[in-house]
């Protein structure tokens, strides 16, 4: 309770911000995209987690207001370092499955629109959760942003309860493998084989592939021998401030 009341008061004074992850081509080693990730500065406890109050605003309901936040500022952001004449990669944006209503291509169309930024230069993030909810509504709703010119991405894959057959119902142009498949490669039998069926089976539907939480060289090595299209994590960079990202592309990175 405490903590979604100080959420409230954090919207309203200022105390989220974005970071940004690069992901990185495994071909050509550039940075080809990034995450954004919400940040909590606390006046008192200092940088909070979205592991900790992500679930509370999920439970809420407080995540509406957040995850409008979250899209204004990354369109804003956007928008800022565009005008600055950076190149930029497509930012992706997480969006929680309680976001997922009628009006949510509206809304997004009317915050893209307000900063002047192209459909193509926000992605979306979505779980696996909102698939198993799987109704017509949610493919529609899908459909109606892909239309709009926004990928979507499959976040976190295969630790939710969707089958392979959901997949292909779904306008879906990424899958993200899940870290937790990605800490045993190249050495537990099982993730090298559990990484090596997703990558198979994203290609065959034509999927880009990005796997997350790459910390090692060994690791990077076998995900690129699998064919995987981009990596995310340690390896490469931690999520870091607006202006760090910013510096990073300006490199040529
Ligand atoms: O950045 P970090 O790894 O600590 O994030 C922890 C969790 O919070 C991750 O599961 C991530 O997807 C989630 N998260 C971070 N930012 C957002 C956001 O803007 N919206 C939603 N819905 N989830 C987010
Ligand atoms: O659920 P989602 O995939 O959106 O969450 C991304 C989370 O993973 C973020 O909290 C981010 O900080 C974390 N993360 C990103 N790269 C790595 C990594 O290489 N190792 C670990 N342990 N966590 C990572
Ligand atoms: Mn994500
Ligand atoms: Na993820």
């Amino acid at each position: 309770l405490r903590i979604e009341s100080e959420l409230r008061q954090a919207l309203s004074n200022n105390e989220l911000m974005l970071y940004y992850q690069p992901k990185v081509s495994l071909r050509s080693g550039r940075i080809v995209g990034a995450e954004a990730l919400l940040r909590w500065r606390h006046p008192v406890r200092g940088l909070v987690s979205p592991g900790v109050f992500i679930p509370v605003a999920e439970e809420t309901g407080l995540i509406l207001d957040l995850g409008s936040w979250v899209l204004e500022e990354a369109c804003r952001q956007v928008r800022e370092w565009k005008d600055a004449n950076l190149i930029m990669p497509p930012i992706a944006v997480n969006l929680s499955a309680r976001q997922f209503d009628n009006q949510l291509p509206k809304r997004i169309a009317a915050v893209l629109e307000r900063h002047g930024v192209q459909p193509d230069q926000i992605n979306l993030e979505i779980t696996e959760s909102l698939l198993v909810r799987g109704t017509d509504n949610v493919i529609a709703i899908m459909n109606e942003l892909v239309a709009m010119g926004m990928a979507l991405a499959l976040d976190d894959f295969g630790t939710g309860y969707s089958s392979l057959a959901y997949l292909k119902k779904f306008p879906i142009s990424t899958l993200k493998i899940d870290r937790s498949f990605v800490i045993g490669l190249p050495y537990e039998e099982n993730d090298c084989a559990i990484a090596r069926a997703i990558v198979t089976m994203a290609q065959q539907l034509r999927q880009e592939i990005v796997a997350e939480g790459v910390e090692t060289a060994e690791q990077m090595s076998f995900l690129r021998e699998l064919g995987c299209d981009q990596l995310q994590g340690y390896l490469f960079s931690q999520p870091i401030p607006a202006a760090d990202f910013a510096g990073m592309l300006r490199e040529g990175k």
